[in-house]
């Protein structure tokens, strides 16, 4: 018998990662089978180019090693400790639903029960959808998810509003562009693309980072700023650009609040005083503020890796009042941006449905502190439902968070693709399915489009999305809350039903047919040329009341860094060094670390160590060394360079443990620390020394 095959056919959908750029793709299908996966060519932001490790995305679809069926533990828990049992999807969500109306009906209640997710899809409906609702409904403990973002969100929202910017489409006709604390050319690639050509158009590309990372050696000028000092490098800019009067006063009086209190404020930044403060010669400083100060159109792209402090809010405080004090929100290509997420207007209320905790005040749980919590929480967590995430390998201060999750007396479910570090600890495995799969309904942090995403291919195996997970547990249950019952297409439907003036025009059918639209603002948007921020002043705030009523300072400050030599001298005599463990290029976080493109280019953990700091430790390139400090330990290749700046390391991240040659990774010296705004991680806000130690057993090399 001869089997025809099938025409191909192209499906539209999203990349469903933590990423700004959300890509609209293309996915090539042939008797249902993907076969490629493709950038659309037709969606301005994308232009037909996807980043390698999203080309590769069939790798992760189709991989061998994918759990496609529930699994229960058997034995101990931890790596290598216990074994899978496969089950059926009854068995397993039997035993959850047993296992959670249990604790519902004890002493403890249902605050006992804890959700434990962050952003391994951003699709909106498996992301944030019938998850929150089950959990409202229950009355499960509240989760701050505070990993990434929240500080930086909270200082950009007490300055300009909310998570809104200049159109990052518009930058191509900037002539200055200041790369402020991000890598786009590792985690925000198409923002990079039209850097480059706005500097074949003569623009100059200054790139703040402690380490000269990728973007920092294709920059023009690289300031190797001292981590978490970036708040007294901006507060120096203005004083300069103050004191040299070369701000925008027609815009600064139509505009802006607390102008008057801002000056007055920044009088004590002088650039000689600051150059001590962030390692940044004084001249160079006041000649970047004035730079700046007379170029148009400037843009500024500040990303969350200079918010991972202490001051992390503070930094983005005072980094995104420069705009409106030299006027760049005039221009399209003016201006600065952190995230776009707050233009979209979409009805989040209907989809997430915040009433259906019924007038219950749950605790809240922080995401960034999840080990002091499952082991100090009272009452304790007795159940713990993880999924979009992989607590284990990313959360901070390893040791506590492992030995959390190693309680006996936890129940803990995990729904993931692959069985992570954290499904280590599971006792009851449930398989997520792909981004292929499933329909899903995207916006983006990075630009200004929203995306469908269609399923391409059936479910493979017995995976599941997670909306229809969360539908059938409801269902073991025994619960009949008829909101947790409804299907996607109608969560897209009610998501999509705002009166919000951007979302006017986006329609599902829209969506459908085209595979994205772009928000109801113009091509070329101006979105604050004449102010219209989304502040209670409606102008940008240097003077924020909203701060004030939050016990913040109401005007730009800098807050150092919890561990540094500046403000903790006596630890950084025994931890000398501070770490950063920034993304890599070829890993979401740790998404994409146990695919064979990642770790046949990669092999083991690296850690970048300037020669000025290698030397009087004895370290040579090719060493294996230990990174430490009183939360722990973890190993690394040495890589002596002057990439990072003296007295910084970097181990740019994040391994699984399970795949590391001693079992460990950066995350054994982050502090479960928050920081000053967002109630955010701090993972780069860290002190420690480095040694020479014997090659680990597990070496691949
Ligand atoms: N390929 C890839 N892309 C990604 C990710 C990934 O893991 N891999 N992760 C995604 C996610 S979740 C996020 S949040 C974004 C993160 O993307 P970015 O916000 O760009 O974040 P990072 O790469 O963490 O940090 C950017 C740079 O900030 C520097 N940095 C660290 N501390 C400081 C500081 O105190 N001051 C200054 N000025 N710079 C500092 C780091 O050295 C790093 O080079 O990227 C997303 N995109
Ligand atoms: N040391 C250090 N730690 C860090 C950082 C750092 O720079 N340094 N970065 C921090 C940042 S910025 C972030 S955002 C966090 C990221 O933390 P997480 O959001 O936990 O990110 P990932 O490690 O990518 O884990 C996401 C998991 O979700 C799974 N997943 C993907 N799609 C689905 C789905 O549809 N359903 C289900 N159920 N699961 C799915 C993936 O397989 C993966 O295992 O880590 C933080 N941790
Ligand atoms: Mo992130």
């Amino acid at each position: 018998m001869s089997v025809v095959a099938s025409e191909p056919r192209i499906v539209k959908g999203a990349c469903p990662h933590d990423c700004p750029d959300t890509c609209a793709l293309e996915i090539t299908v042939q008797d249902g089978v993907a076969t490629k996966v493709a950038g659309a060519k037709a969606h301005a932001w994308t232009d037909g180019a996807i980043c390698t490790k999203v080309s590769r995305y069939l790798d992760r679809t189709y991989a061998k090693d994918r759990v496609l069926y529930p699994h229960r533990r058997v034995g101990g828990k931890g790596p290598g400790k216990g074994s899978w049992q496969r089950v059926s999807w009854d068995e397993a969500l039997g035993e959850i639903a047993e296992r959670f109306n249990a604790i519902r009906a004890s002493a403890d209640g249902p605050e006992a029960i804890c959700p434990y997710s962050y952003a391994g899809t951003m699709g909106l409906l498996n992301f944030a959808g019938m998850d929150r609702r089950f959990f409202f409904h229950l009355g499960a403990s509240l989760l701050e998810r505070t990993l990434c973002s929240s500080a930086g969100k909270v200082g950009v929202k007490i300055t300009l509003g909310g998570g809104v910017g200049m159109d990052p489409e518009r930058v191509e006709d900037s002539r200055l562009v200041i790369i402020w604390g991000s890598n786009p050319i590792t985690s925000n690639l198409h923002y990079w693309s039209r850097v480059q050509e706005a500097k074949r158009k003569g623009a100059r590309v200054v790139v703040i980072d402690p380490y000269r990372s990728l973007t920092a050696e294709k920059g023009t000028d690289h300031l190797p700023v001292i981590p978490g000092t970036d708040a007294a490098l901006a507060l120096a800019m203005m004083h300069v650009i103050i004191g040299e009067g070369l701000h925008d006063t027609d815009y600064i009086a139509r505009h802006t609040v607390g102008f008057d209190q801002l000056a007055e404020r920044v009088r004590d930044y002088s650039p000689a005083h600051v150059a001590g403060i962030c390692g940044i010669p004084a001249e160079t400083i006041a000649q970047l503020a004035r730079d700046y100060a007379r170029t148009q159109p400037a843009a500024i792209r500040v990303n969350y890796g200079l918010q991972r402090h202490f001051g992390g809010g503070a930094a983005v405080r005072a980094i995104t009042c420069l705009p409106a004090l030299v006027g760049a929100w005039r221009n399209p290509a003016g201006g600065v941006l952190l995230s776009t997420g707050d233009f979209y207007g979409m009805n989040t209320p209907a989809l997430e449905r915040p009433d259906l905790l019924a007038g219950r005040k749950p605790r809240t749980i922080n995401t960034s502190s999840i080990g002091d919590a499952l082991l100090e929480a009272d009452p304790p967590i007795r159940a713990l439902y993880v999924y979009n995430s992989n607590p284990v390998c990313v959360a901070p201060d390893s040791e506590k968070v492992v030995r959390g999750f190693s309680r006996p007396d936890l129940f803990t479910v995990v729904n993931d693709v692959f069985y992570t570090d954290t499904a280590d600890y599971a006792d009851v495995f449930l398989p997520a399915t792909t981004q292929l799969e499933c329909l899903d309904l995207h916006k983006s942090y990075g630009h200004l489009y929203v995306l469908l995403n269609q399923p391409a291919i059936a479910p493979q195996g017995e995976a599941l999305p997670n909306s229809e997970v969360f539908r059938r547990l409801a269902k073991a249950m025994g619960l009949t809350e008829p909101a947790l019952f409804e299907d996607d297409e109608t969560l897209i439907r009610q998501t999509l039903n705002s009166t919000h003036p951007r979302m006017q025009g986006i329609t599902f059918e829209g969506l459908k047919e085209h595979g994205w639209q772009r928000l109801n603002v113009p091509e070329i948007y101006t979105p604050f040329a004449e102010g219209g921020f989304p502040t209670p002043s409606g102008k940008c705030e240097f003077y924020s009341e909203t701060a004030k009523g939050m016990g913040l300072d109401p005007l730009p400050t800098f807050t150092p860094p919890i561990e540094s030599a500046y403000s903790a001298p006596e630890r950084a005599k025994t931890y000398p060094l501070a770490v950063i463990s920034p993304p890599q290029r070829h890993l979401l976080n740790s998404t994409f670390a146990n695919l064979p493109l990642f770790l046949d280019a990669e092999k083991e953990p690296h850690l970048d160590i300037h020669p000025a700091d290698a030397s009087p430790r004895g370290i040579a390139e090719g060493d294996w060394v230990t990174i430490f400090n009183d939360r722990g330990r973890f190993g690394a290749r040495a890589r002596v360079n002057d990439k990072a700046r003296p007295g910084c390391v970097v181990a740019v991240s994040l391994w699984w443990r399970k795949l590391t040659p001693d079992g460990t990774n950066a995350n054994q010296v982050t502090s479960q620390r928050l920081a000053d705004m967002g109630n955010a991680a701090t993972f780069y806000d860290v002190l420690v020394d480095v040694a020479k130690a014997a090659e680990p057993a597990g070496a691949r090399v």
